[in-house]
């Protein structure tokens, strides 16, 4: 299958890294890395071992593929959209944060695929990518039920060793790793700690306000989102990376633009859209958006 990976930042260029196995993958990024790639190929390391040769770009303007699989930062969906009308798809995935599929749904003629992701990766030099963990992808229709397009996306992912499960219940799977993402990310990266900080007391309750929040605009917006299930949720993942920093800490850290917008922003939106009450949840947008005001942030 032809496959056009936009975004190699660390998940990106790992699973375009992966689909290059038995695929024709055109990965698209910034220059250093791209020219990394495209001399030496990609060397992929930490959790697995390998070489692999995907096409390596800087600009993927009128490509013409079966699947473009969406990687970027959330706040670069706008420039990813026009780089995906210029071209040909059968089918496009996001494998982003937020509810980002929904941008692309309603800016795009292919059918929209969304996805969740929980295979570690960590970009540290030109041409290279650590996988830090493996895990899984989920990826299905973006507004859930059966499609197609997403069997074929799974075959092919399945066919490269990434595991991969086929679900009908997109919207409720990105509600929940939303939910889980709106009480972690703004959290640690404001108290700058790990994520396993979220286990002790005064910050397990501040993240586990935000997540039933999440959970609450879910239900409003028509997702069957309980409370219980994103609490637990965010205590398996809390447990699960418990030594890791949080992306958005990482951001913070590099003095980076968030993706603060696509996940408690978009949380703020539906609730104000739905008339739920998000107390928590507006404090933390409130309070990433002022770092980033006061910091001068550089976007990627
Ligand atoms: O997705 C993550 C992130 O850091 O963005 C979690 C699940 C919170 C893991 O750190």
């Amino acid at each position: 299958m032809e496959i056009v990976v936009i975004g190699a930042g660390s998940l990106g260029t790992l699973i375009g890294g992966l689909l290059a196995r038995k695929h024709a993958v055109t990965l698209v990024g910034r220059g250093p890395h791209m020219a990394a790639i495209q001399k030496n190929g990609l060397n992929i390391t930490g959790a697995i071992d390998e070489q692999t040769y995907p096409q390596a770009v800087t600009d993927a303007t009128g490509a013409d593929a079966a699947l473009a699989v969406v990687t970027v930062k959330t706040y670069d969906t706008a420039s990813a959209i026009e780089v995906i009308k210029s071209g040909s798809y059968q089918a496009v995935l996001s494998l982003q944060n937020g509810l980002t599929e929904e941008q692309l749904a309603a800016a795009i003629d292919a059918e929209v695929l969304a996805g969740t992701v929980t295979y570690g990766a960590q970009h540290t030099e030109p041409g290279r990518v650590t996988c830090t963990g493996i895990g899984e992808v989920v990826l299905g229709a973006h507004g859930g039920g059966k499609s197609s397009h997403a069997d074929r996306a799974g075959d092919a992912f399945d066919q490269c060793g990434i595991n991969t499960i086929v679900g009908t219940d997109m919207p409720t799977r990105r509600w929940k790793k939303v939910a889980v993402n709106a009480g972690i990310n703004p959290v640690t990266a404001l108290a700058r700690v790990k994520n396993g900080a979220l286990q002790s007391e005064p910050l397990r309750t501040i993240a586990r306000q935000a997540t039933k929040e999440s959970a609450r605009t879910a239900r409003q917006s028509g997702v069957p989102l309980s409370n219980r299930e994103a609490i637990a949720e965010l205590e398996r993942v809390v447990t699960a990376t418990a030594a890791n920093r949080s992306s958005m800490l990482q951001d913070v850290d590099a003095g980076k633009r968030t993706e603060i917008d696509a996940i408690c922003g978009v949380v703020r939106e539906r609730a104000d859209r739905y008339g739920v009450d998000v107390p928590m949840t507006k404090t933390l947008l409130g309070l990433i958006r002022g770092w980033e005001k006061e910091n001068e942030v550089r976007e990627s």
